[in-house]
């Protein structure tokens, strides 16, 4: 058994002062920088978005950040601008080991936004991650970091429906919570069947 920490998204831009803050997302580094020898795998994930993409509002005429649009895969919440591919926002908390084993990046497309780790927004177009783990051998995951309501959760469901055994540690996570996103993050990933720890 091959065990993985996926770090998900721990960016300046998701943390206190960052364009899209979570509350408290830069308290979970220290944790999870003791968790990273315990793996015999460690990969960071890095929301990555082009200037100009379609999940930010200011692409949107009309829109403000936390409305929603209709987009051909669904439906999009619209954020802030951030996570600027190559800018201080996109960059890993400074703090944040980078020994890690890969940094897979996913948001780059203009069109769709990508919450999940393994599948863009649309359910279908795949990151490559999903390759990578099964080469590796890997077939059990950990998952930390930010958001727990939206890229950590879309994450831990898809590895649950690819067939990896899956935990997501709490303690290490942080949510947006909006509009109830946290309660039914949690509920979701449940029925998924990841183990919540
Ligand atoms: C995320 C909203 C937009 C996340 C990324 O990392 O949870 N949330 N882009
Ligand atoms: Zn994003």
């Amino acid at each position: 058994m091959t065990h993985a920490l996926i770090v998900i998204d721990v960016q300046n831009d998701f943390c206190p002062g960052g364009a899209l803050a979570v509350p408290e997302g830069d308290v979970i580094v220290p944790a999870i920088n003791a968790m990273m020898d315990r793996f015999d795998a460690v990969i960071l994930t890095q929301d990555w978005h082009p200037t100009g993409h379609s999940s930010f509002a200011s692409s949107h005429d009309g829109k403000a950040p936390f409305e929603t649009v209709q987009m051909p895969y669904g439906v999009q919440v619209l954020w802030p601008d951030h996570c600027v591919q190559g800018s201080t926002g996109a960059a890993f908390h400074s703090d944040l080991r980078t020994d890690a084993d890969l940094i897979i990046r996913k948001g780059f497309r203009s069109a769709v936004d990508s919450y999940s780790a393994f599948f863009e927004n649309d359910q279908t177009t795949p990151t490559g991650l999903e390759g990578y783990l099964r080469t590796r051998g890997i077939t059990k995951l950990t998952m930390v970091g930010l958001a727990t309501d939206f890229c950590v959760h879309f994450s831990a469901v898809d590895a649950a429906r690819l067939g990896f055994d899956v935990s997501v540690d709490l303690s290490a996570c942080r949510a947006i919570d909006m509009d109830g996103s946290l309660q039914a993050a949690l509920d979701a990933m449940r029925n998924a069947g990841v183990n919540l720890i």
